[in-house]
Parts: structure tokens; sequence; C-alpha cells
């Protein structure tokens, strides 16, 4: 039995693999924005994967308000919770309360039956570069980043590479500083209904290639964080999607 266990695991994950070392769509990150943004891309059609470095999925969200488990979403971006079959309740006008742990479950769920892949305990560490545009990422096991062992890395062809980082805005920061060509301003301190109006502004092609979504926008931009109202990290994603979606089709 333990000769089919490993089998049966070693290959399908090598299948899942090699299956996407070329695709549209890179999401860095599987937070809300990021898996919103997968979501939307493969439902039309354009193929795009998750890299996760975590082993969790979900970002920010299962933390709901300081541990607080929940989360508040404002009438805006309801009609993306509904299309994820997510409860919800009205709180005050125009905001509703959700549970942090249903409404990720729901939105990771129905991502992946989409036929987004996620990776996660996956690090992107670097991106690829050709002709000044982004296209690819270079990853490795988070594991061999924490241990900090000298492995070297494998690289992920796509047309585009999203970073939906969060508050680091890693990808961004590293072409800021490998590349060149663009400045990460840093995101600024708590003003909810700025930074949810921002977010979505927000939201472009900041360099050929690499689009930047959810909290990592307004990391990039300047803009303030928000706390625990997720609207604007789904209309984020939602944007991102398609933005692709336009150029590629
Ligand atoms: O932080 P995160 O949830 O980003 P988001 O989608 O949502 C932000 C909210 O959760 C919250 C907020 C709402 O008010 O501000 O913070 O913008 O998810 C980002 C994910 O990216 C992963 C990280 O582990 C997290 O799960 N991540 C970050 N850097 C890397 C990465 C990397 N270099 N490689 C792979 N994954």
């Amino acid at each position: 039995m333990e000769k089919i266990i490993t089998e049966g695991i070693i290959k399908s994950y090598m299948d899942d693999l090699l299956k996407n070392i070329e695709v549209d769509v890179v999401i860095v990150g599987a937070g809300p924005s990021g898996l919103v943004c997968g979501y939307f891309l493969t439902k039309n059609g354009v193929k795009s994967i998750i890299f996760e470095r975590n082993l969790k999925i979900g970002g920010g969200m299962p933390g709901g308000g300081m541990m607080f488990n929940k989360i508040v979403v404002q009438e805006e971006a309801m009609e993306i919770l509904k299309e994820f079959k997510i409860r919800y309740k009205k709180f005050k006008e125009k905001y509703y309360i959700l549970d942090a742990i249903e409404t990720i479950s729901g939105i990771t769920y129905k991502t992946i039956r989409e036929g987004v892949k996620i990776f996660n305990l996956i690090n992107v560490e670097d991106v690829v570069i050709r002709d000044e545009k982004i296209s690819g990422v270079v990853i490795n096991w988070t594991s061999a980043s924490i241990a900090k062992f000298h492995v070297d890395p494998l690289s992920i062809i796509s047309k585009y590479v999203v970073d939906a980082t969060g508050h680091d805005c890693e990808i961004c920061k590293i072409v800021e500083k490998k590349v060149g060509g663009i400045k990460v301003m840093g995101e600024k301190s708590m003003w909810a209904e700025k930074g949810e109006k921002e977010i979505v502004e927000n939201t472009k092609e900041i360099y050929p290639g690499l689009i930047v979504c959810g909290m990592a926008a307004n990391a990039f931009f300047g803009s303030p964080r928000m706390g625990a109202i997720f609207g604007g990290m789904f209309l984020s994603g939602k944007k991102a999607s398609e933005i692709i979606i336009k150029s590629i089709k």
C-alpha cells in the first residue's frame, strides 16, 4: 500500500507540474485578490495557475479583523460573492458581514473547480525577463528559501504575471531592484474609504507583462491600507483578469 500511495502522489503531482510549465498567466499569491483573478481568467478561457508560498491558502482572509474571523464587504462587490455562492448578512446600509472561513473556502473551491491549478509551498523568488517584458517566474520550494539552502530554482513561462502578494508587493519589489523602470511607493496608514476606492484604480499593468492587484496595488502606488473590508480585493482581482482577457483575446 505504501508503494501505491507514494507512486500516486508523485506521478499526479509531476503531471500537474509538467502541464503547467508554460501558461497564459502566473498569479503570485493565493489570497482573495489572486484567487478571484484566477477564477475569472480561467472562466474566460485564459489558462492561469497560482503559486502560493504558504502551506495554507487564503492570505490574510482567514484572520478576519484581529483574528475575529469575520469580514465586511460593501454593496459594489456583492455580485462577485453571489457568483461564488457565499452566504452573507446585511449589516448596515450597503455593508455586509460574511464568515471569513466560508468566504475563502468557497472562493478557493470554486476557483479550483473552474480549472485553476494552485501550487502551495512554492515561493516565487524572481521573474523571467525577455525583450523588456516580464515573461514568467522563477520558483523554488518555500522550505529551501526558509532554510536558506543554495538550491537553484526552476522557471515557468507565461504571457502575464500577476503580483497578488499583498502588503509586501514582492514581485514589484523584485522588478524594481533587478530590472528597474518602476518605483514602489509603499502602502500608507489605515484609511479604509480611500484605500478601497484607490485599489481598483491602482489595478493595472505597471511594467510590460506585470499586472498588480489586491493590496499589492495599493502598496505599489502608495495608497492606504483598509483593514478587514474586502470588497476592493475582489473587485481588484476581477479587474486584473479583465485587463488580461482584453489584451490576450
Ligand atoms: O495578503 P493577501 O491576502 O493579499 P490580497 O489578496 O489581500 C489582502 C488582504 O488579505 C488583507 C487586506 C484587506 O484589508 O489588506 O491583507 O491582496 O495574500 C497574499 C498571498 O501571497 C503570498 C502570501 O503567502 C499570501 O498568501 N505570497 C507573498 N509573496 C509570495 C507569495 C511569493 N514571493 N511567492 C509566493 N506566494
